[in-house]
């Protein structure tokens, strides 16, 4: 296993015995920081005995106490979930909540080690036990937790997380971006109870070039990281063992005739076992092949077409961010009614129920992280910042067989700095995880000696498995008319999938194919631009921006935005927009090839 993956965290805290920390927390707005600065701008818990903030979670004892914030008596948030959708106070707010939840837990043996797990925390997150840090995190779209063992009580346990959502001109994501700043404790919060030793990562897909071959990486940490290690599926009647050696790792093989393999036509899981010690594990895992040949896309060795759309982790009916199995087969239901069998998930890591219904779905996935625009490509922590938020992603979902690539960053301008940043990252991802597919969103570029001629050739295309690029040839670019007379020159032999293209339309609102915002300008977009790519001789897919209209600060034209991007095929009140059924006709005439046979002829579609 790499150097990178170095999480000292169980893995699948989701499928963990432990305690459901979610439901109501006590919160406290605090914009200024009071709670964690002193008056000096000296950060309470840096001190060695802390004499203030909230972290403490103090109650006046006496009358003369003087202690001038209260979790008991402030509201509470539910958890998961955003501040901005639950309060409209905080609908723009962007700064620091505390949050505070009581527990009660009994460990179920005396060896066990507990962990606090958070599915994701927007942006930064300082996280305190009983009056003492555990840990800060960064990133507002992965996964971490921080050991609790020694301070946890068997009642009366405060658990206190700082919650600080403030965009900064060096973070991952920057400042500017085009959707809303959802602040909060967004996903689940767990307590987890593992042994001594546990396993902190498994790794289950297909051996290299093998269909009937499977490869298992399981890492320990602990103190007796040399332990037997059981994989099993019992459907297969398959097991096998080994034994990690003292860097806690084990690797083996199962040889698997007669395995029916995952495709979006055949989403099949089989539940898989590992046992390490006194620690287990079970997961439903689907084993398929994705790989590049020339410019087709195989998947189980078959060309296939991705019939995609790009999709926000937002619930457009509740206006917030999506976290729950409910929010993911809303969102994947349309998808499917759309005829997509491919996913763009922007433009961050979205929560693991996502990949999980996909993977029960058929769906297949493009995975991002917010590496977006104009990032400090320099910066070293920002640097460090994107590799850990790509290594928490893969450590997440490397056993989700819907999830075939990586994407490291959306639209970044060209430059040599920009291009080492992202080599790195792409790197990484191969290095954690040689079974999928890394791509980029890239731009276009205009031939500056005809307006018509498209060209396709940053730099980074070199090094990524697709060439991918967003294109608003009719909305940022032109009218609709304009689609049809474009040309393209695309620099290399590799699939191309158009990870945008699009147009705003508010749903509802009916004039003429040039009037902006109007369905019918939306759906002339779509009507022009599908054949259009159809005569790019290297299309292989495209995720049309983008599935539902999103909530947008840059978004304020009145009447029409409202704070909301209008680009989505449905609309904030769930109703389907004209251009919809143009994509859904489109993705159609694919359904009756088979799904691993590849775009049927032109003429076919
Ligand atoms: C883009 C971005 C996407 C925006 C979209 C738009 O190119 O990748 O995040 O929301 O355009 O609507 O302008």
């Amino acid at each position: 296993m790499s150097a990178l993956s170095l999480r000292a965290a169980p893995a699948n805290a989701l499928l963990r015995p432990g305690l459901d920390l979610n439901g109501p927390w006590h919160q406290i707005v605090d914009p200024y920081d009071t709670g964690f600065y002193d008056y000096r701008l000296q950060p309470y818990d840096a001190a060695a005995q802390p004499q203030g903030g909230f972290f403490l979670d103090q109650r006046p004892r006496a009358e003369t106490d003087l202690i001038e914030y209260s979790f008991d008596a402030s509201p509470t948030l539910a958890v998961p979930g955003d501040w901005n959708s639950q309060d409209g106070r905080l609908l723009y707010y962007e700064g620091t909540v505390w949050y505070r939840r009581l527990f009660d837990y009994t460990p179920s043996g005396p060896n066990s080690r507990l962990f606090l797990s958070f599915g994701a925390a927007n942006y930064e997150a300082d996280v305190y036990l009983n009056g003492h840090k555990l840990g800060r995190h960064v990133g507002g779209f992965t996964p971490f937790a921080f050991e609790a063992t020694s301070l946890l009580k068997p009642s009366g346990n405060s658990l206190v997380v700082r919650v600080n959502n403030r965009r900064l001109r060096e973070g991952v994501p920057t400042i500017m971006t085009d959707w809303w700043n959802y602040g909060g404790l967004t996903r689940e919060v767990r307590l987890v109870e593992v042994p001594a030793t546990f396993i902190a990562e498994w790794a289950v897909h297909l051996a290299s070039g093998a269909r009937d071959r499977i490869a298992v990486r399981v890492r320990l940490e602990g103190a007796q990281p040399v332990q037997k290690i059981t994989v099993s599926i019992p459907e297969l009647s398959l097991t096998a063992e080994s034994t990690t050696g003292s860097d806690g790792v084990a690797a083996l093989e199962l040889a698997a005739p007669g395995l029916a393999l995952w495709s979006p036509d055949h989403p099949k899981l089989y539940t898989v076992n590992v046992a390490a010690g006194n620690d287990r594990l079970t997961d439903e895992i689907g084993f398929r092949t994705i790989v590049v040949r020339g410019s087709d896309i195989l998947l189980n060795g078959q060309p296939v077409f991705l019939r995609g759309i790009c999709l926000h982790e937002e619930n457009p009916l509740r206006g917030g961010r999506a976290y729950s199995p409910a929010d993911a087969s809303q969102l994947l239901g349309w998808a499917r009614e759309l005829n997509c069998n491919f996913l763009r998930l922007a433009h961050y890591p979205h929560n693991e129920h996502m990949a999980r219904l996909a993977d029960k779905l058929g769906l297949l996935l493009w995975e991002e992280i917010p590496v977006y625009w104009a990032i400090t490509w320099d910066n070293p922590d920002t640097l460090a910042n994107a590799r850990a938020q790509l290594a928490e992603l893969i450590g997440r979902d490397q056993n989700r067989a819907s999830v075939i690539i990586w994407s490291v960053a959306n639209e970044t301008p060209v430059s040599e700095a920009r291009t080492r940043f992202l080599r790195r990252l792409i790197d990484d991802a191969r290095a954690l995880d040689g079974t999928r597919l890394v791509s980029a969103a890239m731009e276009v570029r205009a031939d500056p000696a005809d307006a018509d001629h498209k060209i396709v050739d940053d730099p980074l295309g070199e090094f990524t498995d697709l060439q991918s690029f967003n294109e608003y040839i009719g909305w940022y670019d032109g009218l609709p008319e304009k689609i049809a007379r474009i040309h393209w020159t695309i620099a290399r032999d590799k699939p191309v999938i158009v990870s945008e293209f699009g147009a705003d339309a508010v749903q509802g609102m009916h004039a003429g194919v040039n009037t902006r915002f109007s369905e019918e300008f939306q759906e002339q977009v779509y009507r022009l631009t599908l054949p259009m790519l159809d005569k790019i001789p290297q299309f292989r897919g495209c995720t049309p921006w983008i599935l539902c209209d999103f909530r947008s600060p840059r978004r304020v034209l009145p009447k029409i935005q409202d704070g909301w991007n209008r680009k989505g095929l449905i609309g904030e009140n769930g109703r389907k927009k004209k251009a919809f059924d143009v994509l859904k006709a489109y993705y159609a005439h694919f359904l009756h090839a088979s799904e691993a046979a590849g775009p049927p002829a032109k003429n076919q579609r």
